[in-house]
């Protein structure tokens, strides 16, 4: 048997990268492998999110990353993409976080926050101090967030709101929550955003247990009982859909990279495993069908580093288009979980234990499958950019 060859030698990415990017990638792939990998099946197993990262993320800069000012990194698009692939090597619950703090709950206050309200809150966010988390779906209001339910009404100088947010990563523990809610304007009703804090009368987040995926990612509901919320806590600077949507963008943007770092993960592993196994007096990695599957893995990875590096380089160059977004999530996202699920085939017997990463990748990668945007939702978008026709 030869030294095998790594995706990295065979896609040759890292040339296209600068030293910059490879040191901070460097860097955040020390941590993960040090720091998380060793207790991944553990925390996964019991439910649990390692809190105790969370100052080193926020001393590597790694909450709002990608956002300028406010004691932001302000990393480039393709720097954000890279940390995020290193962190969903890891695990998806960690990528999680990371996207929820950053390009959720930070980006909704920096993109439309008035001057206070980002004094206020996004450089205690990317220290670390207060965690946000980001509320939109809901019970019955899921793809279609614009039929929610959860209402805000003006009364004085605060606003009441009333409604329940399901499935909310980070909300169990998080300080700060971005919750969107219908405001009446008389005859018809606009969505804005509003900055729910912990400790205001009428706010509940119980946590959702018995998640068969994203077990080391806490995730609950947000329940409004009348909560009383200042009316300068209301995001000032967009209201309708667009404002939620325009999140969701850049968050779906950095999963399409995150993704991959869960199939790399995956089919390393599996690789290394095969050498060994031997079935038949031989590594089953001398198998042809084995190897066909691995080449199948190996070009779609490397063709889904190569989208996600292109529509980067353009995001950095003057940005990208929500559809361009659509596509890359979709398509990276889905190749992943093919490729978590092939790997978990190729294991055996083995493939269900959390001493391998591939069960807990595939199981992760059926929520990233389905939120920000389910991949039939993204479908439907490139369906409606390539027809003009609207099928949702
Ligand atoms: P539509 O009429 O198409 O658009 C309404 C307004 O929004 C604008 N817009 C966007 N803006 C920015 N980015 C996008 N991707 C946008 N898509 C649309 C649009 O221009 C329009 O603006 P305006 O000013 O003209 O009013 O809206 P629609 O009601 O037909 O819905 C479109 C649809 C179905 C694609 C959208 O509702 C959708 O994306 N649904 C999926 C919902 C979703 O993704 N939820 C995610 C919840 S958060 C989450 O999952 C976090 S998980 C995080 C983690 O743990 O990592
Ligand atoms: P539904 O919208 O009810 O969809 C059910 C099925 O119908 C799906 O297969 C969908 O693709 C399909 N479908 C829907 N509409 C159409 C159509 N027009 N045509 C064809 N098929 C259709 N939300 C937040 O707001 N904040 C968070 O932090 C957050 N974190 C999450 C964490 C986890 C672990 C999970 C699982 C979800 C999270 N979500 C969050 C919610 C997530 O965004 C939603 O689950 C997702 O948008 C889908 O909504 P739904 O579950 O209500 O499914």
């Amino acid at each position: 048997m030869h030294e095998p060859l790594s995706l990295d030698a065979i896609s040759a990415i890292d040339s296209h990268l600068s030293e910059e990017e490879r040191m901070i990638r460097g860097a955040v792939r020390r941590l993960v492998r040090e720091r998380y990998l060793p207790r991944a099946g553990e925390l996964f197993e019991k439910e649990e999110f390692p809190k105790d990262l969370i100052g080193e993320f926020a001393e590597m800069g790694l909450l709002g990353a990608s956002l300028k000012g406010y004691g932001c990194a302000g990393m480039s698009a393709v720097q954000y993409g890279l940390i995020l692939q290193e962190l969903e090597y890891g695990d998806s619950g960690l990528r999680s976080f990371v996207s929820v703090q950053g390009s959720l709950a930070m980006y909704a206050i920096h993109a439309y926050g008035s001057e206070e309200q980002k004094n206020k809150f996004l450089p205690e966010m990317a220290a670390g101090r207060l965690i946000g988390c980001f509320g939109l779906t809901e019970p019955d209001s899921g793809s279609d967030p614009s039929s929610m339910k959860t209402r805000a009404r003006k009364d004085g100088d605060h606003y009441v709101l009333s409604g329940t947010k399901m499935w909310i990563t980070n909300s169990p523990f998080a300080d700060v929550a971005v919750v969107w809610a219908k405001v009446d304007d008389g005859d018809a009703s606009s969505i804005h955003g509003f900055i729910v804090e912990r400790g205001m009368k009428g706010f509940e987040t119980p946590k959702i247990h018995g998640k068969m995926s994203l077990r080391s990612s806490e995730t609950g509901e947000i329940v409004l009982d009348e909560c009383r919320v200042p009316a300068a806590n209301m995001l000032p600077n967009k209201r309708g859909l667009g404002g939620p949507l325009g999140c969701l963008t850049q968050a779906r943007f950095g999963i399409s990279w995150g993704a991959l770092g869960a199939a790399k993960a995956c089919l390393e592993s599996t690789i290394s495993y095969a050498r060994e196994r031997k079935q038949f007096d031989v590594p089953i990695a001398s198998k042809q069908l084995i190897q066909a599957q691995f080449a199948d893995m190996a070009s779609e990875i490397i063709k889904g580093d190569i989208l996600a590096l292109h529509y980067g380089r353009m995001k950095d160059a003057g940005g990208i288009t929500p559809v361009q977004v659509s596509l890359c999530k979709r398509n990276n996202v889905g190749l992943s979980l093919d490729v978590a699920r092939k790997c978990r085939g190729i294991l055996g017997g083995n493939g269900i234990l959390l001493e391998y990463p591939a069960i807990r990748h595939m199981l992760n990668l059926e929520s990233v499958y389905t939120y920000e945007g389910t991949h039939e939702v993204h479908t439907l978008v490139l369906g409606k950019a390539l027809t003009g026709c609207n099928a949702f």
